[in-house]
């Protein structure tokens, strides 16, 4: 009889003959089933397989919260810092071991609030650290508070008549601070996650991979699946990712279209 041990084994196997599974660790990810951070979670797999890169030389480094938890699942080295100091701890191992990937994992609440004050100074020193930035736009792991991009007039248990904050718009701040290389991606499409992370990790200063999620446990109205699927969308044909002016002008005009917005020509 085919228990599940001996199905989740026939899966892992044809998995690895693929060669996808070697970066995931042996614990399987907390988060709720239907998150979108299993197709983040993916999208970073399928990059490192892709590339090749020998997971010794490989770390991933987050803060606190559902997205923080990011580096016990993959089988890099891995470090899980305190709320909001994913950015410094990340600077600080490239500096120190700059032959070394980084990939700093977080939250929105992570990154723009608590620690919001640390995306300029990373970006103006271009520090070589690959930023991906978990947006579902709500406290995850506090079970539900809005957050610096919950949108305006958004209903949690601690917003109950609506937020009355503008949202932080991430894309935008990065391409502000200077980021090197910004990417806005889409949690639903891990293979657009992993050609942008591809990208990416090749450039050889700050990337930023702002990608939008859908919490499905705290957000059922706002930021979920069917709404998320109906709004994104490519960037126009044509469109130019090494010309600033142009990036500008598409993350203020289109909060949802996805794809590389900018890439600064080296
Ligand atoms: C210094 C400090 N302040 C507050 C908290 C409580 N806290 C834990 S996770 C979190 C927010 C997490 O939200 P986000 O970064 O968006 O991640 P998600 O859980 O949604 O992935 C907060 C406020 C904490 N752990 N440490
Ligand atoms: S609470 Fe939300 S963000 Fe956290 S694991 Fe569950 S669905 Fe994902």
């Amino acid at each position: 009889m085919k228990t599940p041990a001996k199905i989740l084994a026939a899966q892992v196997s044809r998995i690895e003959e693929s060669g996808r599974f070697y970066p995931r660790s042996e614990a399987l990810p907390t988060w709720c089933p239907g998150c979108g951070y299993f197709g983040i979670h993916q999208g970073i797999v399928d990059c490192i397989s892709s590339l090749g890169l020998p997971l010794h030389e490989i770390v991933t480094v987050s803060g606190i919260g559902c997205a923080g938890r990011y580096p016990f699942f993959s089988k890099t080295y891995g470090l899980h810092t305190v709320h909001g100091r994913t950015l410094p701890a990340a600077t600080g191992i490239k500096l120190a071991k700059p032959g070394l990937t980084v990939f700093a994992i977080g939250g929105d609440g992570d990154g723009l609030a608590i620690g919001g004050g640390h995306l300029p100074h990373i970006a103006r020193r271009n520090i070589d650290v690959n930023y991906v930035l978990f947006d579902n736009s709500i406290y995850g792991l506090t079970k539900g508070q809005p957050s610096p991009t919950s949108p305006l007039g958004s209903k949690t248990k601690a917003s109950p008549y609506g937020t009355v904050d503008q949202p932080l718009n991430a894309t935008l701040m990065a391409l502000t601070y200077g980021a090197s290389f910004v990417a806005r991606l889409f949690a639903g499409d891990p293979k657009g996650i992993t050609d942008a992370l591809i990208q990416g990790v090749q450039n050889p200063g700050f990337s930023v991979f702002h990608v939008y999620t859908s919490c499905v446990t705290f957000d059922k109205t706002f930021k979920t699946w069917t709404n998320l699927k109906k709004w994104v969308h490519p960037l126009p044909a044509g469109y130019d990712p090494t010309d600033i002016h142009v990036a500008f002008d598409q993350v203020l005009k289109d909060d949802f279209s996805m794809g590389i917005i900018y890439r600064r020509k080296n």
